[in-house]
């Protein structure tokens, strides 16, 4: 079977199962095709969904989706008020540094054409997301690191800047003087954003921005940078993004699974709920001690939350609604 048909009819039974109950209603409408063009019609778009209380990121986003810009504009848009918000710790500027006071930053975006670009271990440069789309769109490469992504930027009219704010360091050097301190992802350090968003062209995009677990070992890369574990998007099928202990995302290629799911006919709840599944099942994890939550959504709209941990939320907009809701967890 060509790809392209593949696609098309693992796409259109996904929309028979995931969102059996409205079919249901449907009476006797008898194609999938017929079926399928129902649930799309009664999907409000575009939408923007993103990892955490991100209210002035998403709603950026939404600012972008509405007036007609594209996905992709949207969530890097959205994505810069958090690297510039000097209060999130987790993200750009005011970042938490790595254990020897370095501030070091990883992100990704996604097109809908699959196209990506990723920066990894990059210093004093705020706005990593943009650097990663730059990589993308100016480069024949995926993934830039370190110097040579610092230089890259400043080569493209970034302007390099000191990342660690007062109250980071002062953060960092109480760490320091702590015995045994062990940082535990989501209690010591989230909010990582990572954003998907649907245009009003149906296409979607997204993009995930972090400076990393706090007081990593230096030179220390998660999953927010690495295509199809912190982010994934089919503009065929949805797309998913993750937060949370990255190394755990790394090992389940969790974004991945999720839209493969997805593709098999799961929707974006159940796809999330069974990529935390398969972190929690596994015979040695030690799931207690650690934090991981997904976001997701399909090519209809729908989205989904699911995390190890309660605590986790997702911010929405669609429908001039702005809501964060708590995600379903595990424990
Ligand atoms: C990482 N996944 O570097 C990121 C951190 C994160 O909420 O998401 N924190 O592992």
């Amino acid at each position: 079977m060509k790809r392209r048909n593949f696609i098309k009819r693992a796409s259109l039974t996904g929309v028979g199962i995931a969102v059996g109950n409205t079919l249901a209603s449907c009476a006797e409408n008898t194609s999938e095709e017929a079926k399928a063009s129902q649930i799309i019609k009664k999907t409000s778009l575009p939408l923007v969904i993103s990892t955490w209380e991100v209210k002035n990121a998403t709603a950026k986003a939404w600012e972008v989706l509405q007036s007609g810009g594209s996905a992709l504009d949207a969530v890097e848009q959205g994505c810069n008020v958090e690297e510039s918000n000097v209060i999130n710790q987790t993200v750009g500027k005011g970042g938490l540094p790595d254990r020897d006071g370095n501030v070091t930053l990883d992100a990704c975006i996604m097109d809908k054409y699959g196209n990506c670009g990723s920066v990894v271990y990059l210093q004093n440069i705020t706005h990593a997301v943009s650097v990663a789309r730059k990589v993308m769109e100016d480069t024949p490469h995926v993934m830039l690191a370190g110097k040579g992504a610092e230089q890259f930027a400043i080569s493209k009219g970034f302007q390099p800047e000191e990342l660690l704010t007062e109250a980071s360091k002062e953060a960092w050097e109480k760490w320091k003087v702590k015995a045994k301190y062990k940082p535990i992802i989501n209690i010591e350090n989230h909010d990582t954003i990572g954003m998907l968003a649907i245009d009003k062209g149906g296409d979607i995009s997204g993009a995930c921005t972090t400076s990393g677990l706090a007081y990593k070992l230096a030179g220390r890369v998660g999953d927010s940078p690495i295509i199809g574990s912190g982010l994934f998007v089919d503009n065929e099928i949805g797309a998913a993004v993750a937060t949370g202990l990255g190394e755990e995302v790394v090992k389940t290629v969790g974004s991945f699974l999720i839209v493969e799911l997805m593709r098999q006919g799961k929707s974006p709840q159940e796809a999330c709920e069974e990529a935390i599944g398969r972190i929690v099942s596994k015979p040695d994890s030690n799931y207690k001690n650690f934090q991981v939550g997904y976001i997701a959504v399909n090519k209809q709209g729908e989205t989904g939350s699911y995390s190890i941990h309660k605590g986790f939320s997702m911010t929405k907009y669609q429908d001039a609604k702005n809501e964060n809701l708590q995600s379903e967890h595990y424990t």
